[in-house]
């Protein structure tokens, strides 16, 4: 496994300022959270410094990469290729990286669309990415930040429910898992 600090050295080449940004913000959000909720630190850590190693490649080059590496794209990823950066992300922080943790691994997996029955460590990753203070756009920031560290399960459907009106406020398509995913978790809170 490469060290935190090798990683940090080869993300600020890989990723352009704003991005490298945002991931040290997830990276201590995510350690904070894992403070809170009695995650493992430093897996959260790991995770939010990777979680978007693979969004600054270009769409076309991040669709060759996974016919190269025979990474199967969903229709969804296909016709989004910005989603792609997920699955990829966590194909590189293995082959690339060399993290062999497979939940550090999964919570990048799953950190754009989220999945039905996330574990904690998945649930931290989804959450910080929203939540890092670099953050400023989504709407209801103010009500989520600090429920986040008091109800994680309310957190995450109020951040599901909203990523989801925005979509749809967008127009822009729809992941099946993403709808999934928060009907999961609306079902749960009921
Ligand atoms: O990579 P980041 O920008 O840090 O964050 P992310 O990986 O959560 O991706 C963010 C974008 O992905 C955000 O604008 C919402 C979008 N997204 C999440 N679910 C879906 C989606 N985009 C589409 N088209 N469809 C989805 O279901
Ligand atoms: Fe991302
Ligand atoms: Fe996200
Ligand atoms: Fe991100």
């Amino acid at each position: 496994e490469t060290s935190m600090d090798e990683i940090r050295k080869s993300l600020k080449k890989e990723l352009d300022k704003s991005r490298y940004e945002h991931t040290m913000g997830v990276m201590y959000t995510a350690a904070a959270l894992a403070m809170a909720h009695g995650a493992d630190q430093k897996k959260a850590m790991l995770a939010g410094l990777l979680h978007d190693c693979a969004k600054c490649i270009p769409n076309e080059e991040k669709m060759e990469l996974c016919k190269k590496y025979h990474i199967e794209l969903t229709q969804a990823e296909i016709d989004n290729p910005a989603l792609i950066h997920a699955k990829l992300g966590a194909f590189l922080a293995r082959k690339k990286y060399h993290v062999t943790d497979e939940e550090v691994l999964h919570a990048i997996l799953v950190h754009t669309t989220g999945e039905p029955g996330m574990n904690l460590l998945d649930k931290i990753i989804y959450i910080a990415d929203y939540i890092e203070p670099g953050r400023d756009k989504a709407k209801n920031l103010p009500v989520v930040r600090p429920l986040c560290f008091r109800d994680l399960d309310a957190a995450l459907l109020k951040i599901l429910s909203d990523t989801l009106d925005y979509l749809k406020s967008t127009g822009k398509e729809i992941d099946p898992l993403t709808e999934q995913t928060c009907q999961y978790y609306k079902a749960k809170a009921e």
